[in-house]
């Protein structure tokens, strides 16, 4: 079979985020309220910003700026782990940087499965924050052993998938016909479960360790537990939910408002609880509930370089030692103050952020009419003669004490431990069966690379022939 005939990776993903939105949609309708809130938002913003409309429109994004950006599950397995790498990898979507979340009290570490550059992100976004368990952090050994043995009873791809992920891998892709199937197939390993797979005595002992083993332990499956939206005023959605029937969690995660905006920022509405069944011994169903489910919604910046980020971490440390965010909201208005204050040692204007060094940028040749100085060759001249423009590179990756911030809200206040942070990242990569990328290496690359064509341009054009 020649490469032509397969569905690029790209229009798979993109086909598989629509299927899981229209999913989620059904099972969840509190996610269409706030999809269509964020609609509404974004086409008021954009009726607002001609300029960010235009911008939009030209790079093909305006129609498709509303859609998702991103969702989450969390696995019990090394091998749901390095399944779940080969199934995204058809879809074009790649492991990119590690976090830590046992520090913030919960017992996972996570990748996130992404595209990567700038076309296939482009094409379509769509990345899955994903989890896996860590059961060594659980300290009733007698409980983690239950779990263990759970888990590992459990199938969470069908047949069909798994052949269909061989197939991709042994041909380099996937027809039309094959790729559908594989969104079918694929698309069921993340559904809901109404029935757990444990009785309820054994859910209450897992849901008591925490309430992340429970949700990860208890059903037949890694149900997807939100998926996330662009917005473009995060502030006004995060206002105009309790007006549209949804709960806000208490802050907005990440940096505070700004003229340039700075990686991240996301808030959620709180996780539903749902109506679940247990199984008795005796075949008869036990009628209980459980939360797991919410939506979000996000809004990017700029990428940061390990100075910036570390400035930014410092910041964020520094408002949150002022003002904790309760989980309740009741010191949410202090709390934005406060970061509003620490950010003001973190410059809000592109140029100054550039040439600090915090953040990443790309350069690109101001037209034709350019005319190189004599000093030509030199990055910061050209710069400064508006021969060369820079871009900030958007962020694409996630923010575990942001991270951190929306477990928590969803599994219900309180819901932290204290562990002792142990990143391990060289233990996630072993059970994910590869390494996962860098984001910094990758963002200083594309900066770099940027740098490199814009000097040779210049030399083109201005080498005397
Ligand atoms: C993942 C929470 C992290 C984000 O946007 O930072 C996340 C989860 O709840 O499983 O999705
Ligand atoms: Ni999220």
């Amino acid at each position: 079979m020649t490469s032509n005939q397969f569905m690029s990776s790209d229009d798979i993903r993109a086909a598989f985020s629509a299927a899981m939105s229209a999913m989620y949609r059904a099972e969840v309708p509190a996610y269409g309220s706030l999809l269509s809130l964020v609609a509404e938002v974004n086409a008021r913003t954009l009726a607002q910003k001609p300029a960010l409309r235009a911008s939009l429109a030209a790079t093909g994004t305006l129609d498709r700026v509303s859609e998702e950006r991103h969702g989450a599950i969390r696995l019990g397995t090394d091998a749901e782990l390095a399944m779940m790498r080969r199934v995204f990898a058809v879809m074009g979507m790649f492991p990119v940087g590690y976090y830590d979340l046992s520090e913030a009290g919960v017992p996972v570490h996570s990748t996130a499965f992404r595209p990567v550059g700038d076309a296939a992100l482009r094409q379509n976004p769509f990345r899955v924050f994903t989890s896996l368990l860590r059961l060594d952090l659980i300290e009733d050994e007698g409980l983690r052993e239950e779990a263990r043995k759970v888990l590992a009873k459990r199938g969470i791809f069908s047949d069909a998938a798994v052949s269909l992920v061989e197939k991709a891998e042994a041909d380099g892709g996937l027809d039309a016909g094959d790729a559908t199937r594989f969104i079918t197939e694929v698309l069921n390993t993340f559904r809901w479960h109404q029935q757990a797979s444990v009785d309820r005595e054994l859910y209450g002992r897992f849901h008591d360790a925490h309430r992340l083993v429970a949700d990860v332990v208890s059903f037949k499956g890694p149900h997807i537990n939100h998926l996330t939206p662009r917005t473009l005023d995060i502030d006004a959605v995060q206002g105009l939910m309790p007006d549209h029937g949804i709960a806000p969690k208490a802050v907005i995660e990440g940096p505070p408002a700004r003229n340039c905006p700075i990686l991240l920022r996301q808030t959620s509405f709180k996780a539903l609880e749902e109506s679940v069944s247990f199984p008795d011994a005796d075949g008869s169903f036990q009628a209980g509930s459980h939360t797991a489910r919410f939506g979000e919604i996000e809004q990017r910046g700029i990428a940061l370089t390990p100075k910036g980020r570390a400035l930014y971490d410092r910041l964020l440390n520094e408002a949150r030692t002022h003002v904790r965010p309760a989980p309740d909201g009741s010191n949410a208005d202090e709390y934005r103050a406060a970061l509003q204050v620490a950010f003001r040692a973190f410059p809000d204007d592109w140029d100054e952020i550039r040439r600090r060094g915090l953040g990443y940028f790309t350069y690109r040749h101001a037209g034709a009419d350019g005319r190189i100085p004599a000093d030509g060759g030199d990055l910061e001249v050209m710069v400064a003669a508006g021969i060369i423009r820079f871009d900030p590179i958007v962020y694409e990756d996630f923010l575990p004490v942001s991270a951190a911030g929306i477990f928590q809200s969803n599994l219900g206040d309180g819901a932290g431990q204290d562990f002792v942070a142990s990143p391990n990242q060289r233990r996630f990569e072993q059970a994910l069966g590869a390494k996962v990328l860098n984001e910094f290496d990758h963002y200083a690359g594309i900066e770099k690379a940027s740098i490199a064509q814009c000097l040779a341009r210049l030399e083109t054009a201005g080498s005397p022939n």
